[in-house]
């Protein structure tokens, strides 16, 4: 039997199961806001804002050295266009605008971590679900889930790049209708490219993935000589067991992104479905053949 999922961009207000991990009673089983709805305006406060300044000066210091160039285009275009600097969180509202111009992509709020089979679902149709809170003002430096340091300055600019973004929708297209242990593979896929990839460029190692591009001691250290590097191949990295305690101990090196949007394009083919789909960007649905 083939599991539900969304067919049209409405259906995904029944896609926000957050794995509740801390405390079940946050869950309150139905949508903060629905597809459609304006993004809400959040007045951060002073404190809130202080958090981002820590995180954006020290990782913007980084990022020319350690992030790869269409991050780097898209950060000087956000900076320009969206509200980044360090004295102002962005508002999500802002952000997807500028992503809807550049690839299409829109932000929708997220209330916590979602399950993976939710989340990838929604990036089929172009839409990726956000947190609007940041963490707590006690650790700038780490997030134990995501927040909005890492969705804005890990996520956003990659999306802002028209490669990154049919990436990340085919791996949301693959896991449209998958098994419980197909989903698993693409979340691990998910993990090791979207969240911790790196990419080669000019002869050296950059990042395009959000989880190093949020944190700055993991950045440091991926680009060190510390972790170990292996080529990026879907069928091995699909099955490599990962770590969100602690750094990688593994990273894999995509050629380029196109490289890996080809390589991807090749075992997600290899998916068995009694079906095959089309996004139809007409009527933001999914066409079953
Ligand atoms: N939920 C939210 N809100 N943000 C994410 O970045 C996220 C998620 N990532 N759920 C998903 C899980 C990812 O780790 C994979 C697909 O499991
Ligand atoms: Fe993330």
């Amino acid at each position: 039997k083939v599991p539900w999922f969304p067919r049209k961009i409405q259906d995904l207000d029944k896609c926000h199961h957050l794995i509740t991990k801390y405390d079940p009673s946050l869950d309150h089983g139905h949508p903060v806001s629905l597809i459609g709805d304006p993004l809400p305006h959040v007045e951060y406060t002073a404190q809130e804002t202080a958090t981002w300044r820590e995180v954006y000066r020290k990782l913007s210091n980084l990022y020319p050295t350690h992030a790869c160039t269409q991050y780097l285009d898209a950060f000087q275009q956000l900076e320009k266009y969206c509200g980044y600097q360090e004295d102002n969180i962005p508002q999500l509202q802002d952000v997807s605008r500028f992503l809807k111009e550049r690839t299409g992509f829109q932000l929708r709020p997220a209330a916590g971590l979602l399950s993976a089979r939710d989340f990838l679902a929604s990036l089929a149709f172009r839409v990726f679900q956000s947190t609007q809170y940041i963490r707590h003002f006690s650790s700038p430096m780490h997030s134990p889930e995501p927040d909005c340091c890492h969705e804005l300055l890990g996520h956003v600019p990659m999306l802002a790049d028209k490669e990154f973004a049919q990436f990340s929708q085919d791996i949301g297209l693959a896991s449209l209708g998958s098994s419980e242990a197909e989903i698993e593979k693409l979340a691990t896929l998910y993990w090791f490219t979207v969240e911790f990839g790196l990419c080669k460029q000019n002869g050296s190692i950059k990042a395009y993935g959000a989880g190093l591009l949020s944190s700055y001691g993991e950045l440091m250290y991926a680009l060190s000589n510390k972790p170990e590097y292996k080529p990026f191949d879907p069928e091995v990295t699909a099955v490599h067991p990962y770590q969100d305690q602690a750094f990688q101990p593994v990273y894999f090196v995509a050629e380029n992104v196109e490289d890996a949007k080809a390589k991807l394009q090749n075992y997600m083919m290899k998916i068995k479905k009694p079906f095959s789909l089309h996004y139809d960007p007409f009527t933001c649905s999914i066409e079953v053949m």
